[in-house]
């Protein structure tokens, strides 16, 4: 791909084509007809029943379209994203501060009132079609989990700089994660509360930040058996405080382990069915597109990944130190980790710390006592289920799923 995809709307473009290639592919069409249909004349496009490439722009915010400060001393601005450095992490604690916490957006923070919020909870799935008020679900006994949300696309950049291929999408380096005590309640509480029948399959909750164009409000089904997990929660509080409003205030799902898209924010309905459900998010996106994936295989859980506290790339002084880092996956706690300091000629064990929580992550440390010269750091982890860091991973077109070692260059002075 010679094209640049450093912006998201080169993603959406690309999107775009791919939905474009499946209408043609519905109504009989080939794919040169319809791109030259296209091309010639936006009533081309209106026959398929889809917008035109121009009107179907990207989520246009307000002014502030993430609500929270994101200081470029603590965050990466990716157009309506905000990605956490890593080096602000290093003299932190086990969670990820709600200031410090990455944000992923389609579109743009709704400000929502608990007074009128409402969770509609329906379906063919239920028997008791139910609405909530933010005070039903705050009355509920509550439950907390110490868990990882972590962008499928984390990491998407080094399909670029490391393996020579650029993928279509926010071009994230290792910080579209964060780990945080989450606070709500069990999913399988309320669907047993609107009579959840025997024969549902597939629960998609939905949230209330504005219409993505043409696609609708951003939505993801899950398998009814990751819906009644009892990690699987509605919440409503992030690390003790009420959720910010970037993080999905008043209420989000918690879905451990699994993409982040599967964690949808502002919720404010679910379906709950005995048909398989479908979205844009379980059928354009996340998933595996490419040659290595003839099977366009569905994302669901997070691979084993690591990163050190360290800018990308740093500028050490020479001399004693600790190199510290953190290591996830969502299937699992973390059995080892390994870091390479001589770009992988030799791994050194690193220290874990605990606590070592499954679907979250551990903290670890190496010592090193560098000259002054270029080094290409390593680490490498080993999960709980014994996956381990790939050197090298097959491309996807949308760049999900970048769970290779990653090269972390650093200059000792
Ligand atoms: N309603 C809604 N939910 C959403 C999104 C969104 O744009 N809209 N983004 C998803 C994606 S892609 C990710 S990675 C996580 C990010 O959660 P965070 O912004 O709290 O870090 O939220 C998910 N939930
Ligand atoms: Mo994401």
């Amino acid at each position: 791909m010679g094209e640049s995809f450093s912006s998201e709307s080169s993603y959406d473009a690309d999107r775009f084509d791919r939905q474009l290639w499946q209408t043609a592919r519905q109504t009989g069409l080939s794919r040169r007809n319809l791109l030259g249909l296209a091309a010639a004349s936006a009533g081309g496009l209106a026959y398929l029943g889809l917008p035109g490439r121009m009107s179907r722009a990207q989520a246009v915010c307000p002014a502030v379209g993430v609500v929270k400060p994101t200081p470029p001393e603590l965050f990466f601005t990716l157009g309506t994203n905000r990605e956490m450095r890593w080096e602000a992490m290093r003299n932190r604690g086990y969670l990820v501060g709600n200031d410090l916490f990455f944000v992923r957006n389609h579109t743009c923070t709704p400000q929502l009132d608990t007074a009128t919020w409402r969770l509609r909870v329906e379906g063919s799935g239920v028997r008791r079609p139910l609405d909530l008020t933010y005070n039903d679900i705050v009355s509920m006994d509550a439950t907390s989990r110490t868990k990882f949300i972590e962008c499928a696309g984390n990491g998407r950049s080094f399909f670029n700089t490391q393996q020579g291929t650029a993928a279509s999408g926010t071009q994230w380096k290792l910080g579209a994660i964060g780990v945080a005590e989450w606070t709500g309640v069990p999913l399988w509480k309320v669907l047993a509360r609107a009579g959840l029948k025997h024969t549902a399959v597939d629960v998609m909750p939905e949230g209330l930040d504005d219409e993505v164009t043409g696609q609708g409000h951003v939505r993801r089904p899950m398998p009814l058996e990751k819906a009644l997990h009892p990690d699987t929660l509605l919440v409503y509080a992030m690390n003790g405080h009420p959720l910010p409003p970037d993080h999905g205030f008043p209420v989000r799902m918690l879905v451990p382990g699994w993409v982040g898209i599967a964690n949808i924010k502002w919720v404010g309905r679910i379906e709950v069915s005995e048909q398989p459900l479908f979205s844009f998010w379980n059928t354009e996106s996340y998933r595996l597109f490419g040659e290595a994936y003839p099977d366009t295989p569905l994302l669901s859980s997070q691979e084993v990944k690591s990163a050190f506290e360290i800018p990308f790339p740093a500028t050490l002084p020479a001399g004693p130190q600790l190199l510290r880092g953190r290591s996830w996956s969502g299937h699992g706690s973390i059995h080892r980790v390994e870091v390479s300091v001589d770009g992988g000629s030799r791994f050194v064990r690193a220290d874990l710390k605990s606590p070592n929580l499954s679907q979250a992550w551990v903290r670890w440390d190496v010592p090193w006592n560098p000259t002054p010269g270029n080094y290409v750091l390593k680490a490498r982890a080993r999960d709980s289920r014994g996956n381990l860091q790939p050197d090298a991973v097959p491309f996807n077109t949308q760049g999900y799923s970048f769970w290779a070692v990653v090269n972390h260059p650093v200059t000792v002075v």
